[in-house]
């Protein structure tokens, strides 16, 4: 089976979440030049602005990195077409099929990874030509599917022979080991990124984040299909409490968590925002550089002293 690090031209095995708002130009350069792969999150955005982030990004490292894209976005079709124009070279996909898109990706020779959660939806994009996988459990932040990191990643390593990535509920070594030993070749990670200082996030959410404690996230949405991981706040009971009684439409409910989040990321609205994080930011204490928590990651695993 392909190394991931070799698929991907990068030094450390270590992929960014694509974070709808969060992941822009700054924090993409600063995760590639740290020596992973770095990721434009494509989410919440028109086409010129992706290109633009695009653009600046290539401005400011000569490394690989990415575009997430997410694929209920309005956009994403629009975004599918423009990233081969630009010559981008990883694809990550998140919140949907990116079947429809694979074969043109393929042809001009993009890497393509999408976020599974679950075994039957990792087997269908293994067999459609996805070159690796990012196996997400439950715990991550934002939108996510229903099970477990821990169960789910053996599940779609012994059927599938592409590299897997885990993601959900890593933020250090600790997790990258763990991932390592369930048969991961690598690690997303998005939550400890947000409490870094290159994340272009309002510092009351950074603060919130490394503040959180273990039961602090919740799961708004988990009965209309779109279940969404978010730190608990006002706005998290109201969306609960709105999704319970009133017929709301599943896309009014994505707009309000959509719009309610660039209350949080840009305002630092801690209280009517929606405050998107993994379980793990139970794990995150402090704010550091990109690099530092890279390196912490990498430098302090069994994997790279070889001992797993
Ligand atoms: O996509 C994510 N995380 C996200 S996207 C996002 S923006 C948003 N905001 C409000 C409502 C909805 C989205 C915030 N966080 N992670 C990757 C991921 N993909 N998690 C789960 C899935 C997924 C779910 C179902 C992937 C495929 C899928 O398949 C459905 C199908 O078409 O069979």
């Amino acid at each position: 089976m392909k190394d991931i690090r070799e698929l991907l031209n990068i030094e450390y095995p270590i992929i960014q979440g694509g974070m709808a708002n969060i992941a822009t130009h700054e924090l993409a350069a600063a995760v590639s030049n740290a020596g992973g792969l770095g990721l434009i999150g494509a989410g919440g955005w028109d086409v010129d602005r992706v290109r633009d982030e695009i653009r600046k990004t290539k401005a400011l490292t000569d490394k690989t990195f990415g575009v997430n894209i997410m694929l209920m976005s309005p956009y994403a079709e629009a975004i599918s077409d423009m990233v081969i124009e630009e010559n981008v070279k990883v694809i990550t996909t998140g919140a949907g099929n990116p079947g429809v898109y694979m074969k043109k990706w393929k042809k001009a020779g993009i890497r393509v990874i999408p976020v599974v959660p679950s075994v039957a939806f990792a087997k269908r994009l293994a067999r459609g030509g996805a070159d690796a996988l990012i196996v997400e459990g439950t715990e991550a932040g934002g939108h996510i599917g229903q099970i477990t990191t821990f169960t789910l990643v053996p599940q779609v390593c012994d059927v599938v022979n592409i590299p897997v990535i885990a993601a959900g509920g890593i933020a250090d070594s600790r997790g990258l080991d763990a991932a390592f030993a369930l048969g991961a070749q690598g690690v997303q990670i998005g939550t400890v990124l947000l409490a870094s200082h290159e994340c272009p996030i309002h510092d009351n959410y950074k603060n919130r984040v490394v503040k959180a404690k273990d039961t602090d996230t919740v799961v708004t949405g988990r009965h209309t299909g779109a279940p969404v991981r978010v730190i608990k706040n006002k706005m998290a009971r109201k969306y609960l409490e709105l999704s319970k009684y009133n017929n709301m439409k599943l896309e009014e409910l994505e707009l309000l968590t959509l719009g309610s989040l660039k209350k949080a990321v840009f305002e630092g609205d801690m209280v009517n925002g929606s405050i998107m994080a993994g379980q793990s930011a139970g794990l995150v204490k402090e704010i550091r550089s990109v690099k530092e928590i890279l390196d912490d990651i990498f430098i302090n695993s069994r994997v790279y002293k070889g001992i797993l």
